[in-house]
């Protein structure tokens, strides 16, 4: 080797280390939180640059509870034949990954906010006040809604004003997996935390399964989430084998995820709420912005599989799973 070469060999060696270092500290900053286990350390900022090849601390692998729980069921009050809902839009500080918190807008408190979940054909009033110190709306995505009740700032009505309220009022259809989203700024309040599942039942459900998750895919502004968490606060999916599970996965964020399920395929039912023509099996289901799928899943094997959007930066770095990951428990 000439002195050219080995200077350009130099070179080019400092080039990726330098590289290495930048990504290390790249995805170092990313990553979702300083866990307890780790701050206790000395600084890991540049684990992936300066630890001389010792290994990397890893997060903890198991499902570490948080406080706040999103998606949980909306109690409503009937006024004559007219389920009434009440969603009340405000800021809140939300622990979106053990001892991280962050400022959250949130329906009723929660990210994701509550589950609204009716039957097709019912008669449905939302009550929407707005705490925030800016306009709101809500849209109920994926129903068949009047024009006024679509929700749209500037478009099908004005937005409520701080401290305002509006009442939507449709008849819930078509059946199926659906979602609604602050419609006003969407791109800052959506990412912000205001979004939730919106079920409705078919009148003679068709579909038997021993449980029913519902699964919302954030990436924006709070950071990558499933249902309102990343891992390891997200919560595993329970299963028993010999059970079917129901997995509604709606994607309420910016990005498209690939999920994956380790272990055991699963077969994709509904796109957007409507039943496929063809069920397919699959085990990765590429789901964009706004779309909705419906699987269900019959356990192969006992075990804690991991179920992780397959970019993989969304879902794992040096210190192990994060992010878009969740565990599918089976018990025997
Ligand atoms: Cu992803």
């Amino acid at each position: 080797m000439n002195k050219r070469s080995l200077w350009l060999a130099g070179g080019a060696g400092t080039l990726v280390l330098a590289l290495i270092l930048i990504i290390g500290s790249v995805t170092a900053a990313r990553s979702n939180s300083p866990q307890p286990a780790q701050t206790a350390m000395a600084d890991t900022h540049n684990m992936s640059g300066d630890n001389q090849g010792q290994p990397a601390a890893m997060r903890p692998h198991e499902y570490t509870p948080t406080e706040g729980s999103g998606g949980q069921p909306l109690a409503y009050k009937m006024d004559g034949d007219t389920k009434v809902f009440e969603l009340t839009a405000k800021e809140v500080m939300w622990e979106i990954s053990p001892g991280k918190k962050v400022k959250a807008w949130a329906w009723n408190g929660t990210v994701p906010g509550p589950i609204i979940r009716v039957t097709e054909g019912d008669k449905v009033r939302i009550i929407v006040y707005n705490e925030l110190p800016e306009p709101t709306t809500l849209h109920s995505h994926g129903l068949d809604v009047p024009y006024n009740m679509d929700g749209v700032s500037g478009m099908t009505q004005d937005p409520i004003p701080p401290g305002g309220t509006f009442a939507y009022e449709f008849v819930a259809k078509p059946a199926g997996t659906h979602w609604y989203h602050s419609h006003h700024d969407s791109a800052k309040q959506v990412s912000m935390g205001l979004y939730g599942a919106f079920i409705v039942d078919p009148k003679k459900p068709a579909i038997k399964a021993d449980r029913d998750y519902t699964m919302t895919i954030a990436d924006a502004g709070l950071g990558f989430s499933l249902n309102g968490k990343s891992f390891p606060a997200t919560e595993p999916l329970e299963a028993k084998m010999g059970e079917t599970i129901r997995l509604r996965l709606i994607n309420v964020g910016e990005m498209i995820h690939p999920m994956h399920l380790h272990g055991q395929p699963f077969t994709v039912i509904t796109k957007d709420g409507y039943p496929l023509a063809q069920p397919q099996m699959m085990d990765t289901i590429t789901i964009a912005p706004g779309e909705t799928y419906d699987v269900l899943i019959k356990p192969n094997a006992p075990g804690n599989w991991a179920f992780h959007c397959h970019i993989l930066p969304h879902a794992e770095d040096s210190q192990g799973m994060m992010g878009l990951t969740t565990t599918f428990h089976v018990a025997p």
